[in-house]
């Protein structure tokens, strides 16, 4: 087991690492910026390290600052947590050649799933079903009308170098077409230096759904069932829950067996998530995240397993230490994101904490770096807390969401708190009836209501 791990990160997932770092009798180094240097994870650590100025670009992002880092106080891996480096080939090769564990998967696995045409190759060839699209990248507007006519509208064009919804772009006849070709790969070719794009047959109304899977490098492979993630603004997702309203326990070990025989043929190791868009009973696959996420804690509050710790051990040369048919899945769980952000407008809202005072009671977990007197720097994410609750059913689990958000003091700044509580009175959310679209649309009503 690691000695001793350097925590790549800030905020909530910083003080995650920390926590299962402690359990598990390994020190751990925190860095940060000059603009972190209060934070909760910096305190607790066995050693902190200020890597540089506050813009991420110089700090979190600043991949010869972090390794020197490592070096200089012995560390003997590197969790990158999500977001920053975590999902960055180069810097998983750098740290592996300096005799540190990428707490990750391989690089070539990072760099496989980080370009969406080879990631979507990779997945058509290890069984995974696809959404009907073009086999590579289409490289001229004349290319994509003949396509598109072919599979018929509407179609979507999307960069190979994107993800998280940058660079796509839809098309519902032919002239729109071109034009949405052209400017998807000015904007491609802009935001991440590569133009190449391709295209896919539009689903109009899936919703989102992701199965998290577990990995030692052994060969032994788990999945943890399915996150729901359909509430998503500006591709930024709001709440999650499990086991998703849509699927029923065949469903989710028939989408889960699927995954695990996938990964498996693809040799994956480490955490991971696959991401799909789910329609009419049909699961088709969008992009493969090879890092931690956010939304863990739902799964683990369903299975009991320290998803964190798990990693960590497994990186580590563990192996894996159960299987598929030791897993339970437990009741629900939801999570709902509190960023510091006005909750009418969403801008963004740096400020100085005053009162702080997190629900409590049984299966409430807040992840969180918060605390009384501290200030929200301006500088990263908005996400100032991730509210988890657990229950036996879907609508305790509600009750016990409600009660939990209104027993949360956070004086100071505004928060997406009114948010959510306004999310979970509404008698769609309560039904489970929402798809990708529903939270944009409920806002946009929600906000000709006030
Ligand atoms: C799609 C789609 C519909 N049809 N692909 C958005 C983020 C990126 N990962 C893929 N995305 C989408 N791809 C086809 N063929 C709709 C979306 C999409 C979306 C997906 C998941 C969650 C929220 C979303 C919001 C808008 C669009």
């Amino acid at each position: 087991m690691f000695e001793k791990v350097l925590i790549a990160n800030r905020g909530e997932i910083a003080l995650r690492i920390h926590r299962a770092c402690r359990e598990m009798g390994i020190k751990t180094v925190a860095i940060h910026s000059t603009a972190d240097a209060n934070a909760m994870h910096v305190k607790l650590a066995d050693e902190a390290v200020c890597i540089g100025p506050a813009t991420a670009r110089d700090s979190y992002l600043n991949k010869a600052a972090i390794i020197s880092a490592a070096i200089m106080t012995g560390a003997d891996a590197i969790h990158p947590g999500y977001g920053f480096l975590s999902e960055n080939a180069e810097f998983a090769e750098m740290v592996r050649a300096h005799g540190i564990t990428f707490i990750g998967p391989e690089p070539e696995m990072i760099r496989l799933m980080g370009d969406k045409i080879s990631a979507k190759k990779a997945a058509v060839e290890a069984g995974l079903p696809v959404i009907p699209g073009s086999d590579g990248e289409i490289k001229t507007s004349a290319d994509a009308v003949t396509f598109a006519n072919r599979i018929g509208y509407p179609v979507i064009v999307k960069a190979t170098a994107g993800g998280g919804g940058k660079g796509m772009k839809v098309a519902h006849s032919e002239s729109e077409l071109v034009e949405a070709f052209e400017l998807a790969r000015k904007e491609a070719q802009n935001a991440f230096g590569n133009p190449a794009v391709y295209l896919e047959k539009y689903l109009q109304t899936p919703r989102h759904i992701e199965i998290q899977v577990l990995a030692d490098n052994y060969g032994n492979i788990v999945h943890l069932g399915e996150r729901d993630c359909s509430l998503q603004r500006n591709h930024q997702k709001i709440l999650e829950e499990t086991p998703s309203p849509a699927l029923n326990p065949e469903q989710r070990e028939q989408i889960g067996s699927v995954v695990v025989q996938a990964m498996k043929k693809l040799g994956y190791t480490n955490v991971g998530t696959v991401e799909f868009l789910y329609e009419n009973g049909q699961f088709y696959f969008l992009e493969m995240n090879t890092r931690i996420q956010v939304e863990h804690p739902i799964t683990e509050a369903v299975t009991g397993i320290d998803i964190v710790r798990d990693q960590i051990r497994i990186s580590s040369g563990s192996v894996l230490g159960y299987r598929q048919e030791d897993i339970r899945f437990n009741g629900c769980a939801m999570d709902c994101r509190i960023n510091a952000e006005n909750p009418d407008t969403f801008l963004p809202q740096a400020g100085t904490i005053g009162q702080w005072h997190t629900p409590g009671g049984l299966d409430v977990r807040v992840d969180s770096e918060m605390y009384a007197g501290y200030t929200v720097p301006p500088y990263y994410d908005s996400l100032i807390a991730k509210l988890i609750v657990h229950g036996r059913t879907r609508n305790g689990v509600l009750m016990r969401l409600r009660r939990s958000l209104e027993e949360f003091v956070i004086e100071g700044i505004p928060t997406t708190i009114p948010v959510h509580q306004r999310i979970i009175s509404n008698p769609e959310f309560i039904d489970g009836q929402y798809n990708i679209h529903w939270l944009e649309n409920f806002l946009k009503k929600d906000k000709q209501n006030l």
